[in-house]
């Protein structure tokens, strides 16, 4: 079990601007891991919120999760984006063993960390792109990122079989960014009774309290069904590459 740093008295809550995707729901769950408090902003990724000049003053990147800590490293106002920078940032801010002191083991921790930022979310979000969300349904795409999406579950199941967590014996940040990636497999046509290493990495992981709550976190407003016409022409049409 996770040794989360106690929450000291009359901390200022951090804002979130997110939104409910897995890159939203890494940082939910790790602010309800640690039991700092938060505030949402909600970001309406499928209404064009990310174009916002109040988001793109947080981060020009315009993509969700990003942050704003009142009481940053100077003990001022301190924005980050980037869903992993913003997880080492948290851990390293309340002292949290999410992110092992350790050299050995913090490495390890930041590498599956790293394999989640560079492979899984990446490759998953272009089997999202072009099996589920692209108007224009292109074979080779789909054979492509499918075939990735099946060897990074075997990659992870590789390393879950040999160890109980993503860096070692302790659940970790690396263990967080890349569970919402896992759950609801059928998105991304996978069954877990092939990969039943991930399998039991992800029940154990679903069971935590604070897991349940993170992934809760604007869950009201998660599109159901496929994605509109409208939600395709803001996220993948012109006004994505007029940004300045
Ligand atoms: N590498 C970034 C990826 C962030 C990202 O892709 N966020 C998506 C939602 S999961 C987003 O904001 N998309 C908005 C858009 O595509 O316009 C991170 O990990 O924070």
């Amino acid at each position: 079990m996770p040794a989360a740093a106690a929450a000291p008295e009359g901390r200022k809550p951090i804002e979130v601007w997110t939104w409910p995707t897995p890159n939203g729901h890494k940082v939910h769950i790790l602010l309800e891991e640690l039991g700092l408090p938060y505030t949402v902003v909600p970001v309406n990724i499928g209404a064009g919120d990310q174009f916002k000049p109040e988001f793109l003053a947080i981060t020009p990147n315009h993509r969700i999760p990003a942050i704003v800590d009142p009481e940053g490293p100077e003990g001022t106002r301190f924005t980050l984006f980037e869903s992993a920078a913003i997880m080492i940032y948290l851990a390293e801010k309340t002292g949290s063993t999410l992110l092992p002191a350790n050299p050995a083991a913090r490495y390890h921790c930041l590498q599956w960390l790293m394999f989640q930022m560079g492979g899984v979310g990446p490759m998953f979000g272009q089997y999202n792109h072009f099996a589920n969300y692209a108007a224009e349904k292109l074979p080779y795409a789909i054979e492509r990122y499918t075939n990735e999406v099946a060897r990074l579950h075997r990659v992870l199941d590789k390393r879950l079989s040999a160890s109980p967590y993503l860096a070692g014996p302790e659940y970790s940040i690396a263990d967080i960014a890349t569970f919402p990636w896992i759950r609801n497999p059928e998105r991304r046509g996978i069954d877990l009774a092939h990969y039943p290493a991930v399998r039991r990495w992800h029940d154990t992981i679903a069971a935590r309290p604070a897991v349940q709550r993170g992934v809760a976190v604007l869950s009201e407003r998660q599109r159901r069904g496929a994605i509109t016409d409208a939600e395709r022409e803001v996220m993948f049409g012109k006004k994505q590459f007029a940004v300045r």
